[in-house]
């Protein structure tokens, strides 16, 4: 007998009325259910035969074959991660001399099949995040072209590991062919309406990677408050933070949350929004928002970034310089949405600006005109950009390679219409507000829709190449982030990276919650979807 038939209760019920003993004729959908992978692989076999894995003897090595080896150190740190999260803490086990069985899984092999891993590199919209797992006794092999691929399939690994009734790891035999359905696959969290503690951020990029979340949105910057320090301008942090000290990202914050998302295979896209939801950078910088006047009079209050002096673009163009090398990112999210045009209006310099470019009275004229301008210094850092749908609505000319993100939730389908039928890609975040609270259970609601179902061509679709879950920061900080952000990011998560067709709700229910408490073992405070417990409570 070379393996160890383990049968839960269920299955022997259901392998007995089939009369049969081997695992691999076990109905698919509960095997789903017991290892609860979320997301979902895209193509997926299992059967009921289980190995056992000993903390004290299964390895994460590399494969003989492999491009990337123990001088990787992006792939060294996944793996202990994900040895830890597997078995807890490695100084807990004691060394066995037990020798290891036939119905035993002693490694997995991590083959790296790329001429270059892309050890040190950086994520990308073009990155190819597709692997191949094996597990099969005595070892798993998990196959990628490179680091990104090995990172999702050391996910998708870990999360096949499962405790019988004895405490006992087992892990199922197994094969996965995995890749994303859309590249981009996002998380806005704002740090200024409430400043968010680096702790939390890390804390939430490690829930991204366990959901295979892939872009870290950062809207870094709003009215309220400016808490990035700037090199060239450190007044915008001095005097617009909530506090110069203690509620700021230094540059080596802002390295760290890098770093620590590139080790997860997560992008970091700066958001530095302008020429709206920028009063927290009058503070800081004279003359760059626009004085509102109460009749003939200056009244004290400020509006968007003032966009006809020059000194609001030298400003600019010096402030992005420096923003394009701190974030490595090739995109950088400039924001322009929301433009309240009262005091633009309400300035008789700027109706007279108006006047001598031939805007009329057309104000939107005059926003795309601070966009134009903008988007062209941004572009002479060599960085592409992404926008807000005004942007686009507003008919500013935007490079090709433009990011359109979609955040109106009226007519949402006619706007991915028309973005994509003028060639521009773009992401959704309209359905995906999870600011928004309501009772019972709205991850439902988030986990139904479809990108694509808008009217448009093939080409069309294939320029929609992904969306993001937005947490805006107005009701939330450290203490109730994440339970609110997870699970209910996690439906976000699904529809983002699975096939198009898993749409059941009931059988993303049973897997979401079982998802939901691993991530609560893993440390994360996850919210319940609803009644019932989890094996290893929050502590
Ligand atoms: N802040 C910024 C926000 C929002 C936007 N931009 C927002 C608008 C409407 C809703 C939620 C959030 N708080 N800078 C719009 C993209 Cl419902």
């Amino acid at each position: 007998m070379y393996f160890l038939l383990k049968f839960a209760p269920l299955f022997l019920a259901v392998s007995v009325c089939h009369g049969w003993l081997f695992g691999d004729f076990v109905g698919k959908q509960k095997e789903l259910d017991e290892i609860s992978l979320w997301p979902l692989p895209q193509k997926f076999q299992s059967s009921a035969v289980a190995f056992k894995l000993s903390p004290a003897r299964f390895q994460i090595v590399y494969a003989k074959e492999s491009s990337a080896g123990p001088s990787c150190s992006l792939l060294e740190n996944a793996f202990r991660r994900y040895f830890e999260y597997m078995f807890g803490d490695l100084k807990k086990h004691e060394k066995s001399r037990k020798k290891a069985s036939d119905s035993d899984l002693v490694e997995l092999k991590v083959w790296i099949t790329a001429a270059d891993p892309e050890c040190d590199g950086y994520p990308s919209l073009q990155t190819d995040e597709s692997y191949e797992l094996t597990v099969d006794a005595p070892s798993a092999v998990l196959k990628a072209a490179n680091v990104w691929g090995a990172l999702r399939g050391l996910e998708t690994f870990s999360q096949l590991v499962y405790e019988d009734d004895y405490g006992v790891n087992n892990i199922n035999k197994t094969d996965i062919s995995d890749f994303p359905r859309f590249a981009h696959r996002g998380i806005l969290l704002d740090s200024s309406r409430h400043f968010l503690p680096l702790k939390v951020i890390l804390a939430n990029l490690e829930a991204m990677a366990m959901n295979k979340f892939n872009v870290f949105h950062w809207h870094i910057v709003d009215d309220p408050s400016f808490p990035y320090i700037s090199r060239t301008f450190p007044e915008l942090s001095q005097k617009g933070a909530y506090h110069p000290f203690t509620h700021v990202y230094t540059p080596s914050d802002v390295k760290m949350v890098i770093e620590f998302a590139r080790m997860r295979g997560i992008r970091v896209i700066p958001e530095f929004d302008t020429p709206g939801h920028t009063q927290s950078w009058g503070n800081g910088i004279k003359d760059l928002l626009t004085p509102c006047y109460s009749g003939s009079t200056p009244s004290g209050t400020f509006g968007p970034v003032n966009p006809i002096l020059n000194s609001s673009y030298e400003f600019m163009a010096q402030f992005f310089k420096e923003i394009s090398t701190v974030f490595p990112d090739a995109y950088i999210h400039l924001g322009g949405d929301e433009v309240d045009f009262s005091c633009w209006k309400s300035n008789p310099d700027v109706r007279k600006f108006m006047e001598q470019q031939g805007f009329g009275t057309d104000y939107s004229k005059l926003e795309s005109f601070y966009i134009q301008r903008l988007l062209d210094i941004v572009a002479a850092t060599k960085k592409g950009y992404m926008v807000w749908q005004e942007v686009f609505d507003n008919g500013v000319k935007l490079k090709d390679d433009t990011v359109v993100e979609v955040w109106m939730g009226n007519k949402m389908e006619e706007e991915l219409q028309n973005v994509t039928g003028a060639g521009f890609t773009t992401i959704l975040s309209a359905p995906w507000y999870l600011d928004y609270i309501s009772y019972g259970q709205d991850w439902q609601r988030y986990y139904k829709v479809e990108p694509l179902s808008f009217p448009g061509t093939d080409a069309q679709k294939k320029l929609v190449i992904g969306g993001e879950a937005c947490l805006w920061g107005e009701y939330v900080d450290a203490t109730n982030l994440t339970p609110r952000l997870w699970p209910r990011a996690s439906a976000v998560a699904e529809r983002l990276w699975s096939d198009k067709s898993v749409t059941d709700v009931n059988k993303a229910y049973n897997r979401l919650t079982k998802h939901r408490c691993r991530m609560v073992k893993r440390g994360i405070p996850a919210e319940p979807l609803f009644v019932g417990h989890c094996r290893h409570e929050y502590k």
